[in-house]
């Protein structure tokens, strides 16, 4: 009889997408399709999109992300008042059992102050998701405009 582990079936499916798009994961998350966008000569600010599945039965939080890129790494959402788009920063993003929480343009985002030093479409950018069950996922984020 094969016994076949869905969550590592998914996982193994996400990392091997990986050489096509980007993902990352440990055994409760995994991320897919991040990029961030190459800063504007002149500005130290700038943005970073991606998917975050949860693999779990329970509902986990992203609470912080770090990087040497910047210290001031916020977590964004984009609201429309009075017919304009403004983006403010929440606390965290929840994400239901066996959800995922979708980070795009006009939407929630990871967004970055004062830059350490500009990014272009060669780089690659470390970053570390926190989550509230103590968990931590480290991804690489490819530049893409
Ligand atoms: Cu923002």
């Amino acid at each position: 009889m094969i016994i076949i582990n869905i969550k590592q079936l998914l996982l193994g499916f996400s990392l091997l997408l990986s050489t096509l798009s980007y993902a990352s994961a440990n055994d409760k998350v995994s991320i897919t399709d991040g990029f961030i966008k190459p800063t504007i000569p002149g500005s130290t600010v700038t943005a970073a999109y991606m998917t975050i599945n949860n693999l779990t039965d329970n509902t986990i939080t992203l609470q912080k992300v770090t990087g040497d890129i910047s210290s001031n790494i916020e977590i964004h959402e984009h609201t429309m008042s009075d017919g304009m788009m403004r983006m403010r920063e929440v606390e965290h993003i929840q994400i239901s059992a066996h959800n995922k929480a979708v980070l795009q343009p006009s939407g929630l985002h990871l967004m970055f102050f004062a830059v350490k030093q500009q990014i272009t479409e060669q780089d690659t950018i470390p970053l570390t998701l926190y989550f509230s069950d103590q968990s931590t996922v480290n991804i690489q984020l490819p530049v893409r405009r």
